[in-house]
């Protein structure tokens, strides 16, 4: 009695709803497929070179069956392209024009030999390509690739030691060496996902490999649906398209700077969007916003945005706002905006089926849906009910999204958050997406299958927001989280890892899914504070906001059905620490500011492995719980329950402790205190680190032990595109002598009247600036403008 008593008490029509939908639309997907299920993948061989020939830049190929094109773009970069096959719509590229260069051709009995003044490729009368660095060392061999009745299989040997990195978003060790395989088919993990679950939401083709002899980046241009593994070879299985890839050399910060050139650099954000971002399933209200916001101003806390997830909006529709639990909304984020909060708001891209909607009809109207092969609307269960999908394949869908934004925008939402963008649906079982056979993309007017639309999706519906933002407020830069996305999604939108577990390997985790995000190209991610879905312990939630402050996106976000999650819920002392962590954030927006131009001027990631800037120190290769923060600082987060220490291999070179100032010798693993109030950050030395201290821009001096060092700060009206300027300062040190260089550019005013420097580790004694000697006290100066300035130093005991 008392179960059905409950049962009826919690019936909730739209629940029943929801589980009907996502019971019938999967039966529906499943016939739709059927008759696509039936063919068997045969492979071809590719038979033998017969003939070849040179083109600019490179060299052509006929073989029995397939035809190979090899173009050098530049010197360490080269483009393969194998046919036959679908040939890419250049989704991912950024539209560069590739000067062309001159390359030696050799050919021999058996094989053709390219060669330019970075790279050989030795191409072998059976398609296998050797590659080789000028001096002549292997760094890849490539097996002949087999054709398979849909896509390719392209395999290279593996070295023993070689090290793996990219493909994306993965929730996997740093080294993708592992037993397991990798799909490329962005995925919506369901509201919880840990350590092992693949694939994610953002899948990118990519990889750099790191061996003896160097290192090397390919990417396949190729968004059809495909497995990589990386056992006793590396394998890239495609289930469709032509094999084109982009194959380059050298450190890893050239690989990022080629990789970018081709698919694009990432975007200028504005500068409040460094600041920290609060966010929940379950502000239900304005009321409820407001007091989120008052909390943060009550408790001194910085914040710079709040999100608004899917309970703000009508029946969970795009581009709704309730309008009797937001009443106020334009007043509000004008209120908001004048106190540096900024409102973002939730986008997805599911449009309720309903004939009542304006936007269905009229996406409807226009043909913008995608449809099945049978000419019918995709249908199909997600937040709002029922719904169609708009084919950002389609320019013209990709327009007609872009200007809903704007009703979003005249509200005052300064930035969007698109979820759900894989596209994700609500299925019982199989696949969460569109049927991926039997849904008809329009693929620019080329046409084509979900398999080739599916992984492009969400980058797509982020360059319409891009464009949108940039057309409707063109003195603003825009901003754009995107949960999906593919190669090039950094040039419109950051990103966060979804819907991590609440777990303490959900925050381990997190570094390395950030850290491969970084190598693939996406320099902006972060997580959510504390995991997605679960109450965190105030520690777990506390080393997760610590490590978190040194991460490009600082924001806390839980599913509806946790504890609240602000500093102050979890009561004190947790709540003094968090806030002495978003000071710290605050201060630091110079440096990370100047690391988002440094990343949109050569696609460095801000967040790096520590073998970026050392990459023969086989040491370093495996290091999945430490990072670097732009070239300064590196950051040893606290990721296992109680600890109070930990140790960590320093990189070769002498290091300043964040909090002590204490000198420490690289090259060598330490143990490193961590109280809760503290995890462990480095300097190094040599840098100098821009950081603001009561709104006045300061220079923090962390002089080399010998030799040279430097930092640089960019600066502008931190938003718009007008004025900017750079200020780069060179360190030479002689002994007991510090020189300091000061180089501007550009025409933005500095910052500040004066000049504030600060000197670490060291005393300083004496001090001339420009030639003539000034006071200085406690290692601090206060100065006008300069061009050099010369320090005579003590060292600290
Ligand atoms: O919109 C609700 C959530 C969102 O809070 C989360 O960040 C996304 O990753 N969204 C997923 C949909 C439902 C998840 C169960």
């Amino acid at each position: 009695m008392e179960f059905w008593k409950k049962l009826l008490l919690n019936f909730r029509p739209i629940k029943l709803r929801r589980f009907l939908g996502s019971l019938f639309y999967p039966m529906k997907r499943d016939l739709l497929e059927r008759r696509f299920l039936l063919s068997q993948q045969v492979f071809a061989e590719i038979g033998n070179i017969f003939k070849a020939e040179t083109i600019p830049g490179g060299a052509k190929f006929y073989f029995e069956k397939v035809e190979l094109e090899i173009c050098f773009l530049a010197a360490d970069f080269v483009r393969v392209n194998w046919q036959p096959g679908v040939e890419p719509i250049p989704y991912a590229m950024a539209g560069q024009d590739w000067p062309e260069i001159k390359v030696e051709f050799q050919s021999m009995r058996d094989r053709w030999i390219i060669t330019s003044p970075a790279l050989r490729v030795i191409v072998n009368i059976d398609g296998s390509l050797t590659w080789q660095n000028h001096q002549s060392e292997i760094i890849r061999e490539e097996l002949p690739p087999q054709l398979k009745t849909a896509g390719w299989l392209h395999q290279a040997k593996l070295r023993p030691e070689e090290r793996i990195y990219g493909l994306g978003e993965r929730a996997a060790p740093l080294n993708l060496r592992t037993p397991q395989s990798y799909l490329m088919w962005n995925y919506d993990a369901g509201g919880k996902y840990g350590i092992g679950t693949d694939p994610l939401y953002l899948c990118i083709p990519l990889y750099m490999g790191l061996h003896e002899s160097g290192s090397y980046l390919i990417f396949y241009e190729n968004s059809y649906k495909a497995t990589f593994s990386f056992n006793g070879f590396a394998a890239a299985d495609f289930e469709g398209g032509a094999l084109r890839y982009y194959f380059s050399i050298g450190s890893p910060a050239q690989l990022l700077d080629r990789y970018t050139q081709l698919t694009g650099r990432p975007a200028l954000p504005p500068r409040w969007v460094l600041g920290y971002h609060q966010s929940r399933w379950g502000y239900e209200t304005e009321q409820a916003v407001r007091e989120v916001a008052e909390g943060f101003k009550t408790h001194n806390l910085p914040l710079s945005a709040i999100h608004l997830d899917i309970d703000c909006q009508e029946g969970f529709r795009a581009f709704t706002i309730d309008p009797d639990r937001f009443p106020k909304l334009t007043d509000f984020n004008q209120e908001l905006v004048e106190r540096g909060v900024h409102l973002i708001a939730i986008v997805n891209p599911g449009v309720k089926a309903d004939r009542r909607s304006e936007l269905f009809e009229e996406g409807r109207s226009q043909e913008v849906f995608c449809k099945s092969t049978n000419g019918k609307l995709i249908i199909a269960p997600v937040w709002p009910g029922l719904c169609a999908f708009p084919d950002f394949t389609n320019p013209q869908a990709r327009h007609w999204w872009s200007r809903q934004y704007e009703y979003l925008l005249d509200l005052g939402f300064t930035g969007f958050w698109h979820d759900m963008n894989e596209p994700g649906i609500f299925v019982l079982w199989g696949d969460p997406s569109l049927p991926p056979h039997s849904t008809r993309h329009f693929l620019e007017g080329r046409g084509g299958n979900h398999l080739e639309a599916h992984n492009v999706y969400g980058l797509l519906q982020a360059e319409a927001a891009y464009e949108a933002l940039k057309e409707y407020k063109p003195e603003h830069r825009p901003f754009i989280v995107s949960r999906a996305g593919w190669a090039g999604l950094q040039r419109y939108a950051w990103t966060w890892t979804g819907d991590i577990e609440t777990s303490w390997s959900g925050l381990r985790v997190t570094i390395t899914t950030v850290l491969n995000l970084g190598l693939s190209g996406i320099p902006y991610s972060g997580a959510d504070i504390g995991g997605f879905k679960g109450d965190p312990s105030a520690e777990l939630y506390l080393r997760w906001f610590q490590m978190s402050c040194f991460l490009p996106f600082f924001r806390t976000h839980s599913a509806n059905n946790v504890k609240p999650r602000t500093p102050w819920s979890f009561g004190e002392p947790t709540l003094s620490i968090a806030r002495e962590f978003l000071w710290l954030r605050d201060r630091l927006i110079p440096y990370l500011y100047t690391l988002t131009w440094e990343t949109n001027q050569t696609g460095h990631p801000l967040v790096r492995p520590l073998f970026w800037a050392d990459s023969n120190n086989p040491q370093l290769w495996d290091v999945e719980d430490a990072f670097y923060l732009g070239d300064a600082l590196l950051v040893a987060p606290i990721v296992e329950e109680g600890a109070t220490s930990r140790s960590i291999i320093l990189p070769q070179g002498h290091w300043y402790h964040f909090w002590d100032n204490a000198l420490l010798a690289g090259g060598n693993q330490i143990d490193i205190a961590a109280p809760i109030e503290q995890i462990p950050v480095f300097i190094k030395a040599g840098s100098v680190l821009p950081m603001t201290e009561n709104q006045q821009l300061v220079l923090h001096i962390y002089p080399p032990v010998t030799g040279v060092g430097g930092g640089r700060v960019y600066s502008d009206a931190g938003d718009g595109y007008g004025a900017w300027r750079l200020d780069e300062f060179y360190l030479q040190r002689h002994d007991n002598s510090l020189q300091l260089t000061w180089r501007k550019q550009g025409n933005y005013p500095f910052p500040d009247q004066k000049v504030q420097l600060y000197f670490h580790g060291l005393n300083v004694q004496k001090v001339w600036v420009d030639t003539q000697e000034v006071p200085c006290q406690n290692n601090h100066l206060e100065l006008e403008q300069f061009h050099q300035i010369s320090y005579q130093l003590l060292a600290e005991d």
